[in-house]
């Protein structure tokens, strides 16, 4: 169940978390193994555990969260240079089961990624 996963524990505020933005659908905050000088990650509150669970009637709640992933990365200072990362699916890399997007930035990327 995506509802117990660390990041279900976050949202409720079972643990604690550097968040840097919330709203009624979604969270943000910083990664505790930040990959890039800025590393947030913005989940939904529905407990989703990845995007290809998602169903037509999370057309709202994915829309939402693209453009809250660009007002985030504003807010960081990153707003016009940044990397956004899902992954779905243990062997692509995916750890944590409730859908996240990593918001990254504040360095150069390469292209492909790992
Ligand atoms: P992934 O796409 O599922 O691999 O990303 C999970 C991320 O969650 C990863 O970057 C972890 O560093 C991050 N994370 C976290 O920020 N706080 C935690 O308590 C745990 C993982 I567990």
């Amino acid at each position: 169940m995506a509802e117990d996963t660390i990041f279900g524990k976050i949202i409720r505020r079972e643990i604690p978390a550097a968040i840097v933005y919330e709203d009624d659908l979604c969270l943000a905050f910083k990664d505790v193994n930040p990959q890039a000088p800025v590393h947030v990650l913005l989940i939904p509150k529905k407990p989703l555990p990845q995007l290809s669970a998602a169903t037509p009637e999370d057309h709202a709640l994915l829309g939402h969260l693209l453009l809250k992933a660009k007002e985030v990365a504003a807010d960081l200072g990153i707003g016009d240079q940044f990397r956004l990362v899902i992954n779905n699916g243990a062997e692509v890399g995916q750890t944590v089961f409730h859908l996240h997007l990593h918001i990254l930035g504040d360095r150069p990327f390469s292209w492909p990624p790992g």
